[in-house]
């Protein structure tokens, strides 16, 4: 994934919320000064880091978290906004033909860029012609008719025309119509004059309907000036980050491009045609964050919950009619999901703080106790546990071998599990709401 060590960093502060004993003081200052290290090391403007965690600060002790919603979850939700927040807007990028022109400097990365984005839109079945108009380097022809090659698109170029402007001209005349046109221009070593100027005149003739910046972003936090003198002279669309792959500068390049205005909309990710990826600030920041980890539990509960025998337990659950039967299903489809360690790493927070085997057979051994205990209680123990008393606990502490204290145990878990449904229920509800509210940028916060 593009910027590994920020998303692990990133992933680590969540876990350290996740598995705090309480939200207070001193884990709030340890998980801004967490968040300040993350990014500053992902290139982030020292001045930019430092407002994003006081917002999360000030958020976190001034907000109320939403009824219902526990701090925890509260202090996920601030964090994650808020990074979100410095990513930009969310601008649509419509797959249909239209003419694209890429600018920007030498070796940033337009010409591959060019086969890239030809790719990306022949893959999804729009036809596009490249136009090779960088009139300064002969080698950049090349490069783009085998990108093209690769392509499988048209290509148009003209070795013998000095003027940009032209080239483009005779390009739109020999496509057939309705191809997405992309241009691949010539760079400079740095914005000057005669570079704006061609920009210009080859922008009169193609009348673009995307003027992208290409940018290197190795280039980290001047990566937003760049982007800033570009959108001042010619006006941009959009801009595509280039090199994310080879860069711990990722994080300031992106961040700095953001502030700049000009939304980001693609990614490079590699040197190959296919290592090229849209850019979605909303969907990116759940993949740093790991939200995606929160659904994959949620979607194996559900699959649980198909199961008849469980989905019974949960409707009992939810109504308070929570039986020693439904908690007996509830611990047989437990089993179910295969090891126990397995299950663990499914929860966010747990998973990497690896629950030691020890911990994990002595829970895995009560279950078995807990399983022979039920099976020596009649039907009628198992729909009302309630009478059960000191007389049949020691009978069925008998029937099953085990101490009477164990079969109290069981019953006291039995307790705590019926009390605690109520409360996990209503946390997946708001887990689920949250997603869904993660999943729209525009969603107002509560
Ligand atoms: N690792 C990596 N290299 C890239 C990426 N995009 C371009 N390059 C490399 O950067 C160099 C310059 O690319 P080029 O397209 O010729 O840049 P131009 O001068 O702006 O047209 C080439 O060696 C490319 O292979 C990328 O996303 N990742
Ligand atoms: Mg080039």
């Amino acid at each position: 994934m593009v910027l590994d060590s920020l998303g692990k960093s990133l992933r680590g502060v969540l876990q350290k919320i996740a598995r705090g004993s309480t939200v207070d003081e001193a884990l709030l200052a340890e998980v801004v000064r967490d968040i300040q290290r993350a990014l500053l090391q992902a290139d982030v403007n020292v001045q930019l880091s430092l407002d994003l965690t006081k917002r999360v600060r000030t958020r976190a002790t001034t907000e109320k978290p939403p009824a219902g919603a526990s701090l925890r979850d509260f202090l996920i939700r601030i964090i994650y906004e808020e990074i979100r927040g410095i990513l930009g807007k969310e601008r649509p990028f419509d797959l249909k033909p239209k003419r694209i022109l890429l600018a920007g400097l030498f070796g940033q990365g337009k010409t591959t860029t060019a086969g890239k984005l030809a790719r990306y839109f022949q893959k999804k079945g729009v036809r596009v012609g490249l136009v090779a108009a960088d009139v300064h380097r002969p080698a950049a022809v090349d490069q783009l008719e085998q990108l093209a090659l690769k392509v499988g698109c048209e290509f148009y170029s003209n070795r013998a025309e000095r003027r940009a402007e032209v080239i483009v001209q005779e390009a739109l005349a020999h496509f057939p119509a309705h191809l997405a046109v992309i241009v691949d221009t010539a760079g400079r070593s740095g914005i000057d004059p005669d570079l704006i100027a061609e920009l210009k005149r080859v922008r009169a003739v193609l009348q673009p309907d995307e003027t992208l910046l290409v940018l290197d972003a190795a280039m980290g936090q001047t990566a937003g000036r760049s982007a800033q003198a570009f959108h001042e002279a010619v006006g941009l669309t959009g801009v595509i980050l280039t090199k994310m792959d080879g860069s711990a500068k990722g994080g300031g390049a992106l961040s700095a491009v953001s502030a700049s205005g000009a939304p980001i909309l693609f990614l490079g990710t590699g040197e190959h045609i296919d290592e090229f990826e849209r850019f979605e600030p909303t969907r990116f920041v759940s993949r740093l964050l790991g939200m995606g980890d929160i659904q994959t539990l949620l979607e194996r509960f559900d699959e649980l919950s198909d199961k008849e025998s469980a989905e019974k337990a949960a409707q009992n659950l939810m109504s308070g009619r929570f039986t020693l039967r439904d908690m007996r299903s509830q611990l047989a489809s437990l089993g179910e999901m295969g090891p126990m360690s397995k299950l663990m790493s499914l929860f966010p927070g747990i998973g990497a703080a690896k629950v030691d085997q020890k911990t994990l057979d002595a829970t895995q051994q009560r279950l078995r106790r807990f399983r022979s205990i039920m099976d020596s209680m009649t039907g009628e123990e198992l729909d009302n546990p309630h009478v059960i008393k000191a007389d049949r606990v020691h009978r069925i502490a008998r029937g099953s071998g085990q101490k009477p204290q164990e079969v109290r145990g069981l019953l006291k878990h039995y307790e705590s599990t019926k009390k605690a449904a109520h409360g996990l229920v209503s946390n997946r509800r708001l887990r689920r709401q949250l997603e869904k509210q993660f999943g729209n940028a525009e969603a107002p916060a509560d």
